[in-house]
């Protein structure tokens, strides 16, 4: 029997309409979005292996221990049977109804008192349907401590059987399920983003001794849940630093995850890119001390030109003084770039006073700061525990940090936002110490949220073209990475 990847069995799942799109009413009552009827499996022999296949995985993956193993009935009974009979393990059977002759017996099979049986279930929501079967088998003399699910709709199921004392192992997460539909066009952003929506608001799970009473249920924090936020749905977190938000919303609205590196030592230049480039980029990034020519009225251009095109103004400055200094440096001087430049970068090497002096002046204006936790170049001293402490800096301050200059994610946190610069096509080096990157290494593999380019559209013959193709490479390996996450 060929073992198939979750995502193929998920693709095939959607070709058999087994899970359906629409306006849908649940077991408990609740209207839901999406609807995953596993019942129709009884009419795909191949994949109904696949799917018996990938939960027998599962099981041995976790290393669990069972003396039985029980389907809950309707739609699990096949797949347990089919599992229990091609491995040989002892099966039972859990009646609905007890028959009114005979043994009158709930669980159908031998066993003995104390043993423990292993639930297998296609579909969980609330974890109501497992809870119910296991309080049958408990009756009858047994233990359960472990159950298998394929799809886990990722409404409070886990946590709920958790307290009772069972610990569900979903194969299938709502979130890795919308995702592979996505990045396989089958479902379209809106759809998979009210889904991600119902599924955030209606988590069934309330523990009791927090909300006993039929209040709002409690949410596990989204850092504390594995699977990867969207642009937007991180943008909406009730911790994420409005300026944060506004770059995350403007990111998905214009599927752009790509920064500009301006470095161009002519006001006029830098202006006729920001137009140019503008409706492609989420953000613009100077470095105002190479211009030749700088004036107060550059300043007001650039800004208009980020109102007209939607992308914020980060000015690499790499702040890395004193506090009482870094405020003068921030607000004053010729370039007075607090008052022009929605962010602003900073080295964590002075200590927390860098950013609490920065924060003196930008706070109030609504402006944000990415720490510098690591650097492209070559022999870059920013590793290690060096990004922890970063890292550190950053929590105590995130009324102020929104994230971080790196090279790959530091934190699981989503409210803060990863930005890497030294990316091109090529992976390689400027001979200066620069190394590449590329757009799917740094945004896939390396989990960063913004790419930085500089030279790679720079140097190229036609810029716009350049930054068209860095905006959707971009693009397609964040949606990718959707694709790969949620298990
Ligand atoms: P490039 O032309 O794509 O190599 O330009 C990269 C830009 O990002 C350039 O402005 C650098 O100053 C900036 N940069 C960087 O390359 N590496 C870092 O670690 C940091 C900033 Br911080």
């Amino acid at each position: 029997m060929e073992n198939v990847s979750i995502d193929t069995i998920i693709l095939k799942l959607h070709d058999v309409d087994a899970v359906k799109f629409g306006e849908y009413k649940l077991k408990t009552g609740m209207m839901t979005p999406i609807y995953i009827d596993l019942r129709v499996l009884v009419s795909h022999p191949v994949l109904m292996n696949q799917v018996s296949s990938l939960i027998y995985q599962r099981v041995q993956e976790e290393g669990l221990q069972f003396d039985s193993v029980c389907g809950v009935p309707y739609t699990a009974l096949p797949l347990a049977t089919i599992i229990c009979s091609r491995h040989e393990l002892p099966m039972l059977i859990r009646r609905k109804e007890a028959k009114d002759y005979g043994t009158k017996r709930l669980v159908e099979g031998s066993f003995r008192e104390g043993d423990t049986c292993l639930i297998i279930e296609d579909t969980v929501t609330t974890g109501s349907s497992i809870q119910e079967t296991a309080e049958v088998l408990y009756k009858g003399g047994l233990k359960v401590t472990d159950a298998v699910v394929l799809m886990d709709r990722e409404q409070g199921g886990v946590d709920m059987l958790a307290s009772q004392g069972i610990k569900l192992h979903p194969i299938i997460s709502m979130f890795k399920l919308l995702n592979v539909l996505l990045a396989a066009e089958r479902i379209d952003t809106k759809t998979a983003q009210s889904v991600r929506e119902f599924i955030l608001d209606n988590n069934t799970f309330s523990p009791k001794e927090d909300n006993g009473n039929g209040g709002p249920s409690t949410k596990k924090p989204c850092m504390e849940q594995n699977v990867e936020l969207s642009y937007a749905e991180r943008a909406k977190l009730p911790n994420v630093h409005p300026l944060a938000s506004k770059l995350l919303k403007t990111m998905e609205e214009k599927q752009s995850n790509l920064c500009v590196s301006a470095d161009v030592t002519s006001s006029e230049e830098l202006l006729q890119l920001a137009d140019s480039l503008g409706p492609n980029i989420c953000l613009l990034k100077t470095h105002v001390d190479i211009l030749k020519d700088y004036t107060a009225a550059f300043c007001q251009k650039l800004q208009a030109l980020a109102e007209k095109h939607n992308f914020l103004i980060f000015e690499d400055r790499k702040f890395a003084d004193i506090g009482n200094t870094v405020k003068h440096q921030y607000e004053g001087g010729l370039y007075q770039i607090s008052s022009w430049s929605h962010i602003v970068n900073a080295h964590a090497v002075p200590g927390p006073g860098v950013v609490k002096g920065l924060s003196a002046v930008g706070k109030p204006l609504g402006r944000g700061c990415l720490l510098i936790a690591q650097m492209s170049s070559q022999g870059s001293l920013a590793t290690g525990e060096y990004t922890q402490a970063v890292l550190k800096m950053s929590e105590e301050h995130s009324d102020f940090v929104i994230g971080f200059i790196c090279g790959s994610k530091i934190t699981k946190r989503p409210e803060f936002i990863h930005m890497t610069p030294g990316v091109q096509m090529q992976a390689g080096g400027d001979g200066l110490g620069q190394q590449y990157s590329t757009p799917e290494e740094v945004l896939c593999n390396k989990g960063s949220d913004v790419i930085i380019v500089g030279r790679g559209i720079l140097e190229a013959p036609d810029r716009l073209k350049a930054a068209e193709s860095y905006r959707k490479s971009g693009w397609k390996a964040y949606t990718k990475r959707l694709g790969q996450s949620g298990q």
